[in-house]
């Protein structure tokens, strides 16, 4: 899942999270002194596909209590489902995941193998380097020198360490990223 997308899910719970709190507590119109307690229950099991490692409850409350102190201080007219989904990231950390490959696709535009492979990337929501063949005499070049063809689309996979592999065929393409980046996988 990209930062972005994580970003934009996350701050959707918490809208969600506001919600069901205010709902929970009608007869103070959402006055609760306590909130970071209840949102803590609320989001314990709901944050878990965002994060690296198992979270305490303790520690949300922490986190949450830090966010809103800064959120009131720093730009308390900025949304805050997005501020808050920014700011527990940082708190929380994705620091604990592995390096990830850097993944680049070789493909054209009004290449159909490619879209099928462009459409999967998209429902996954993973980053992916677009490298459009012709409209980069490099990108070209590169592929011919590595696969002896221009066929399209091809994925290159380079690992953190500097290892590179060469994907052909959508089918095997859109499996591989389905099997490595898709909920399962997670
Ligand atoms: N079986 C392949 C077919 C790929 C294919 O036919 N790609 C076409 C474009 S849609 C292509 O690159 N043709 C030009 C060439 O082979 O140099 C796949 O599913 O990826």
């Amino acid at each position: 899942m990209s930062e972005e997308v994580k970003v934009a899910r996350l701050a959707a719970l918490f809208k969600q999270t506001g919600e069901a709190h205010h709902q929970a507590f009608l007869q103070t119109d959402g006055a609760d002194p306590e909130w970071p307690i209840w949102y803590s229950e609320y989001l314990q099991d709901r944050l878990t596909p965002f994060l690296a490692a198992p979270l305490t409850r303790s520690r949300l409350v922490f986190c949450l209590i830090e966010t809103d102190d800064e959120h009131r201080a720093a730009d308390p007219d900025a949304p805050w489902p997005e501020y808050y989904a920014r700011r527990l990231l940082e708190c929380l950390g994705p620091a604990d995941e592995p390096a990830k490959d850097h993944l680049s696709l070789y493909y054209f535009d009004g290449c159909p193998f490619c879209v099928r492979v462009l459409r999967a990337i998209d429902a996954l929501g993973i980053d992916v380097e677009l490298r459009n063949i012709y409209a980069d005499a490099g990108h070209l070049a590169a592929l011919r020198e590595v696969r002896g063809r221009t066929t399209v689309p091809v994925l290159r996979i380079t690992s953190p360490d500097g290892d590179e592999r060469w994907m052909p065929e959508s089918a095997d393409i859109v499996r591989y990223l389905q099997a490595t980046y898709g909920q399962a996988a997670a």
